[in-house]
């Protein structure tokens, strides 16, 4: 039976009981917060380098001190137990302060990325019920505090801490106190919110206990064979569940590694970075590493401390994959993961054709993998179907969305994940498409539908649907198929559509990449607009371009 919480509200399914018991009797839950992670990296490495960014190193013991003095500047702003807080931080040390401090403290850290604008920070706020929002002042030439300043009132925000000059709002350099002297305990409990790629109108929220959450670490580290001597380079942001968890950054504190964190991928500054700091592995998405092996092969640099690369995020191709080993000198990892939860990694000593062809089994005994046809029977190896799973560490529902949990879920807790793959008979998973309504731009989901909804409100656009055409370096990127209204007065170009959308507030790779003009969309039997012959329109299109 499902231990579902008896409210109007409800916040997230639960594991049955049966499972809970299994996990724990097995060692897989060890009844520890995400907290642990830094408690114990302070004991056991103490004085070790723990991170490094652009300006400044912390010490195991300094993250955690601080950790502990700034929970209590959090829980004098008011922030308690079970509140959510919008972190959206580039890659900074203090980042790590501020979550381990929420940790202390038994808030939820909800994991905006620095891309996400007004309309995805506002969305996030109406969902948790966040009151507080904390930001840096500045990135990559972009002032976070106006976007503060923007959703203040909409977002009804008690707290704006800023990392750097707060101006109007609150300096998290004045809230460092005294430290706290008991930490928050309860591991069955959310420990933080994901962002799900998305799929629908409204973005979902995806809850991780601390039990699920730290397994996956744990187990992340095994496989990765992550250490002491390790020196882990986060290039992608470091909230986004693979930079954070596979093993990510939360893998490299576990371990006792050095985080390296880069402000960006180019490979300009991470060749650098891995030429200064002996860095031995990092992660990436298939449109960075195909950047990095143009860029590797001219460099002056010395890449030899490199052992792992891990790419993952979107399918990277076996061609890209054959070419990692040779220029970089170390071992490629594919990843095939998911912030819901299963993570499907190759393992670092697979032969080369599992390597370069799949993209990993899953990476725990306990995790459940069903691949099924439209009529929901299980396909047999080797053939196409949407991949379903669950397992000690993959959610059984999103963040109060009920009615969404009955479709995205099946009645035994399996997540449908939306994604096309093959199974082999050694159970490595190869990833074929999807089913679900989204555009996979080299790693950064889009759902199709809330750029839809969102362009359905511009004057001159009657009907709009928004499909993937390939691309040669992201994989993919968007293309909205546009039917003007009657009484539009002029046809806007691609730039008037992407300028419309940025006004609104969303973040830019959302935005489409093309626009083709239809008069008539063509529609399925079910009278629903035909996206898959969209889709062979514009790589028809985008074939007939390249050979002219
Ligand atoms: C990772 O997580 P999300 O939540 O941003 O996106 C998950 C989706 C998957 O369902 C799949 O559609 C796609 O991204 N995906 C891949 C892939 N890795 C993810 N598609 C093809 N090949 C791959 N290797 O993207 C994520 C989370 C943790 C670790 C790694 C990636």
């Amino acid at each position: 039976m499902k231990n579902k919480i008896n409210s109007e509200e409800i916040d997230f399914t639960p594991w049955n009981n049966a499972d809970c018991q299994l996990y724990k009797e097995q060692g897989l839950w060890i009844n520890k917060t995400l907290d642990q992670i830094i408690t114990q990296g302070e004991e056991k490495y103490t004085d070790k380098i723990a991170v490094i960014d652009a300006n400044k190193s912390w010490t195991y013991k300094e993250i955690n001190n601080n950790a502990k003095k700034l929970a209590t500047g959090f829980k004098e702003l008011g922030i308690e137990e079970n509140d959510k807080v919008i972190v959206q931080l580039p890659n900074i040390g203090e980042y790590f302060e501020i979550i381990f401090a929420l940790f202390k403290i038994g808030a939820i850290p909800v994991y905006a990325l620095p891309a996400h604008r007004n309309i995805e920070i506002e969305q996030f706020c109406k969902i948790s019920k966040a009151k507080s929002y904390i930001i840096a002042e500045k990135s990559a030439g972009f002032d976070y505090r106006n976007l503060a300043r923007k959703i203040k009132s909409s977002c009804a925000l008690e707290n704006i801490i800023v990392c750097g000059d707060a101006e109007e709002f609150i300096s998290l350099d004045s809230l460092y106190r005294a430290p706290i002297k008991k930490a928050y305990e309860n591991s069955t409990s959310v420990a933080l919110l994901q962002l799900s790629g998305g799929t629908t109108n409204i973005p979902k929220l995806i809850p991780r206990t601390h039990d699920d959450y730290y397994y996956s670490v744990r187990e992340s580290v095994k496989i990765c064979e992550l250490n002491v001597n390790s020196v882990f380079l986060a290039v992608l942001p470091i909230a986004h569940n693979f930079t954070h968890s596979s093993p990510g950054v939360l893998g490299a504190l576990y371990a006792g590694s050095t985080i390296v964190l880069a402000e960006n991928g180019s490979a300009d500054l991470a060749f650098e970075l891995i030429e200064k700091h002996k860095v031995t592995l990092t992660s990436l998405v298939p449109p960075l590493a195909m950047i990095w092996l143009s860029y590797a092969k001219a460099t002056t640099k010395d890449l030899s401390s490199l052992s792992l690369i891990q790419v993952g995020g979107a399918k990277f191709s076996a061609e890209a994959a054959k070419k990692i080993k040779p220029v970089f000198k170390c071992q490629l990892q594919q990843v095939f993961g998911m912030a819901e939860g299963l993570i499907n990694y190759t393992r670092l000593d697979d032969p080369d054709e599992i390597i370069f062809n799949t993209q990993g089994r899953p990476m725990s005994p306990y995790d459940e993998i069903k691949v099924i046809d439209k009529n929901g029977l299980e396909v047999a190896d080797g053939f196409p179907g949407e991949l379903l799973t669950r397992g000690p560490y993959t959610i059984k529902g999103y963040f109060r969305a009920n009615e969404h949990n009955n479709n995205a879920f099946t009645s035994d807790g399996f997540y449908r994940t939306g994604d096309i793959v093959c199974k082999n008979k050694e159970g490595y998973i190869i990833v074929e498409g999807r089913v679900k309504d989204q555009i996979n731009r080299g790693g950064e989901k889009v759902s199709a539908e809330e750029v839809e909804n969102l362009l359905l409100s511009h004057a001159s656009i009657q009907d709009v649907a928004i499909v993937a055409m390939p691309d040669k370096l992201m994989g993919e990127r968007s293309c909205a198929f546009i039917l003007l209204s009657n009484n539009a007065e002029k046809k806007p170009g691609i730039g008037d559509i992407r300028h419309f959308l940025e006004n609104k507030g969303l973040a830019e790779y959302k935005l489409p990449d093309r626009i083709e003009y239809t008069n008539n969309f063509p529609m399925t039997s079910f009278g629903k607009i035909n996206k898959q012959s969209l889709r062979s329109i514009i790589t028809e299109k985008t074939k007939t371009a390249e050979l002219a």
